[in-house]
C-alpha cells in the first residue's frame, strides 16, 4: 500500500493525489508539515518539500517522478498518451503549468497568503517573467476540453491545483488575475474538471484542512 504524505493544502500533494484517486490506486495519508527537521522525514525528502510517498520499495519526492512512477506502476487507466511524442507533449505541458508558472508565481504567496511582504521589485520581476510565461502556456494549452487535449491527463493533475493559485496569487499581490488578464479561462476548465469525483474528493479534503488551521 503507498502512503501519500504531506498537506491536502498543498498544491502539489494534490497534483499526486488526483492521480492516485484517477487511477483507482489504494493509498493512505498521512499528515507531514513542510520544513520538517525530522530525521525519517529528510531521509525521504531530503529538502523537507512535500509530497513524498511511502512505496513497499522506498520513499520517494518530487512530485513529477511520483506521478512518473505511479503511471509505471498502476497503468490502468493511463494518464498519458501511449504513443511517445503524445506523452512527451503532455509532460512539457505540466513542466509549464510547474515550472514556468506556479514556481514563478510562488515569490508571490508569502504575502498573497502569509501575511509577509513582496517587495516592488520582485512584484514587478515576477510580473514581468509571468506575462511572458503564461502567453507561451497558452500557445501550448488547449484546453478543448482537458488542458492537453481530448482526454484527462497527468497535465489536468497539475493544472486543476495550481492554475488557480497563480490566479489569486497575482490578484491579491499585483491586484490583477494575470491568467484572465493572459486569455486563459482557467475559471471555466476548473469548473469542468471539479465535477469529477476524484477533484471533488481533493477539494473537499483541502477545505476540510483550511478550516482545521
Ligand atoms: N518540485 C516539488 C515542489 C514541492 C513543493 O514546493 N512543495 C511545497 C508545498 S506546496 C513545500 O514543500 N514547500 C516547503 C519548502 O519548499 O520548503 C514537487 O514537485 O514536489
Amino acid at each position: 500500500m503507498l502512503t501519500l504524505c504531506g498537506s491536502p493544502i498543498s498544491n502539489y500533494y494534490n497534483k499526486v493525489k488526483l492521480a492516485l484517486l484517477e487511477k483507482g490506486v489504494a493509498f493512505t495519508e498521512e499528515l507531514v508539515p513542510i520544513m520538517s527537521k525530522n530525521e525519517a522525514v529528510l531521509a525521504a525528502s531530503p529538502l523537507a518539500k512535500i509530497p513524498y510517498i511511502r512505496t513497499p520499495e522506498g520513499a520517494l519526492c518530487e512530485s513529477q517522478a511520483i506521478m512518473e512512477y505511479i503511471e509505471t506502476a498502476y497503468p490502468q487507466p493511463p494518464l498519458l498518451p501511449a504513443g511517445a511524442f503524445a506523452a512527451a507533449k503532455v509532460r512539457e505541458l505540466i513542466t509549464f503549468i510547474d515550472l514556468h508558472l506556479e514556481l514563478v508565481a510562488r515569490d508571490l504567496y508569502p504575502q498573497a497568503f502569509f501575511g509577509g511582504t513582496v517587495s516592488e521589485s520582485s512584484q514587478a520581476r515576477v510580473r514581468k517573467q509571468l506575462e511572458k510565461n503564461i502567453a507561451a502556456f497558452r500557445r501550448l494549452a488547449k484546453f478543448s476540453p482537458f488542458v492537453a487535449g481530448d482526454t484527462f491527463t497527468q497535465a489536468d493533475c497539475a493544472a486543476f491545483v495550481s492554475l488557480p493559485l497563480v490566479a489569486m496569487a497575482t490578484k491579491a499581490v499585483l491586484g490583477e488575475d494575470l491568467l484572465t488578464a493572459g486569455d486563459v479561462d482557467y475559471k471555466t476548465y476548473v469548473k469542468f474538471i471539479g465535477e469529477r469525483p476524484s477533484a471533488q474528493k481533493v477539494a473537499a479534503d483541502r477545505k476540510a484542512a483550511q478550516q482545521k488551521k
